[in-house]
């Protein structure tokens, strides 16, 4: 399973997201200037997509269960909180 998220006005889209262990994300930058630098911090979960130009993508595999906090090194007010079952 593959969902997309955007990252777009200094915001994810969707902010919240329900996925089954295994799936794939796939964060988009959808703006047209801004750079992005999504991460989680989290003890079972490591990711630092980098700095993220507009128009790139990223992907993480979710392998681990348990609620993820993924953020943004530019924007500190970018979440996406991820559920993972
Ligand atoms: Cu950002």
């Amino acid at each position: 399973m593959v969902r997309v998220v955007l990252q777009k006005g200094r915001h994810y889209d969707p902010k919240d997201l329900f996925l089954q262990r295994g799936a794939t994300l796939v964060l988009v930058n959808g703006d047209d200037v801004a750079v992005h630098h999504a991460f989680i911090e989290a003890d079972r979960l490591r990711f630092d997509g980098g700095d993220q130009e507009p128009g790139s993508e990223r992907t993480l595999k979710l392998t681990e269960a348990g609620d993820f906090v993924l953020r943004c090194g530019i924007h500190p007010k970018m979440t996406l909180t991820i559920h993972v079952q």
